[in-house]
């Protein structure tokens, strides 16, 4: 019996629920029994188990927020693969895009990949702040929610009129009841929470890792079924090799590059195969598969900045490949998920993939 990104995230949840009530209330309520005595207890097990009842709520609403992206994608998957048929207005009820202008397009559907992620986590309530790469403000949610979620609601659009595959990446944050906006990005992506991207490919996968590397199954890979409208598990566990044969960077701007990360590529090109399909979700998934390296570095044109954003790119690409066992860095022996962006759309340098490959590049990069 094949399982769904909802059943995956009901049996996900209960795990998570089980396991907040063991490492919590129960376990610590044995201990400060004994050692502290009666009335202590008394104090320590509600406080316990409050906090536990807190922690498996979060969980239940991290789901939420899942379950509200991933319907999002369905639409926008559907949207992306009549590129050129079908008008924005399929995404976002109300919104009229300029679908026959050469060019117009794509910029439509970017902002429609948006409004549909907005109108999604907007209307499951779960959220108190919601950043997109389409929007220079972050969007008041729920003042009451507990979480954040950032996103790139269409990443590698310049690909979409060629049928090249395009994505949706995602991150979720906790952020504390009234937190301002700041919240969102003022601390290291390592405090991600799920984590994932959609794949609008030859086929449309969504790659999750839900709330930590613990996750039940890991990270696990779910494929849409057009024909129940569901995202069905189809990996889990999954485990990026230890090295690759495949190194994949916008060769073109090797002039561009501090000499290590040049002598690094230099390197790849003498003993590995190219490919750069130049949509971030799509090489990140191949080398997530297959193995090898993703790069965006620094160049002279960014000021040692890279090309990607930090908080809705890097961050939740860094964590997936992570939690698969792999590395992502951003300098020599600086990984990527211990920045602290200083805005939402901050920019950073990226490397990441196979744990061997990184960890060759790190050494170069020191030297
Ligand atoms: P795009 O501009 O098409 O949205 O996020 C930006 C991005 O695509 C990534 O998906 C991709 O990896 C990168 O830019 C490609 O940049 P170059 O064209 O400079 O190689």
């Amino acid at each position: 019996m094949e399982t769904t990104l909802d059943a995956y995230l009901d049996r996900a949840v209960d795990a998570w629920t089980r396991g907040d009530e063991r490492g919590g209330a129960t376990t610590t309520t044995t201990t400060t029994t004994t050692t502290r005595g009666a009335r202590a207890s008394d104090d320590g097990d509600d406080g316990d188990e409050e906090e536990a009842r807190a922690r498996a709520s979060v969980v239940r609403d991290e789901a939420s927020v899942v379950r509200a992206l991933a319907r999002a994608c369905a639409k926008i998957g559907r949207v992306v693969r009549r590129a050129g048929l079908s008008d924005v207005r399929d995404i976002v009820e109300g919104k009229n895009g300029s679908v026959n202008v050469h060019g117009e397009e794509q910029a439509a559907l970017d902002e429609a990949a948006h409004a549909a992620c907005v109108e999604a986590l907007t209307r499951d309530g779960k959220c108190a702040w919601i950043a997109s790469e389409e929007s220079e403000e972050i969007v008041r949610g729920n003042p009451e929610g507990r979480l954040a979620c950032v996103f790139d609601p269409l990443d590698g659009s310049s690909n979409i009129e060629c049928g090249v595959g395009v994505g949706t990446i995602f991150g979720v944050v906790d952020v504390a009841a009234g937190a301002p906006a700041t919240a969102v990005y003022k601390r290291p992506g390592r405090d991600m929470r799920s984590v994932g991207y959609v794949l609008y490919g030859a086929s449309t996968v969504l790659v999750l890792s839900f709330v930590s590397a613990n996750a039940p199954g890991g990270v696990c890979a779910f494929t849409y079924d057009d024909a129940r409208d569901a995202f069905v598990l189809t990996r889990e566990n999954v485990k990026i090799p230890e090295t690759g044969g495949v190194y994949s960077v916008n060769q073109a701007n090797q002039d561009k590059w501090n000499a290590s990360t040049r002598a690094y590529i230099d390197e790849c090109a003498a003993t590995k195969t190219l490919r750069y399909v130049g949509s971030m979700v799509a090489d990140v998934h191949r080398t997530l598969l297959y193995g090898g390296t993703f790069h965006y570095p620094a160049d002279a044109r960014n000021g040692g900045k890279g090309k990607l954003r930090a908080v809705y790119e890097c961050f939740p690409m860094s964590a997936v490949i992570e939690r698969s066992g792999g590395m992502a860095i951003c300098g020599a022996d600086m990984p990527v998920l211990d920045i602290v962006p200083a805005t939402v759309h901050a920019r950073c340098p990226i490397h990441l993939g196979s744990a061997r490959d990184v960890e060759r590049l790190s050494r170069m990069l020191a030297a």
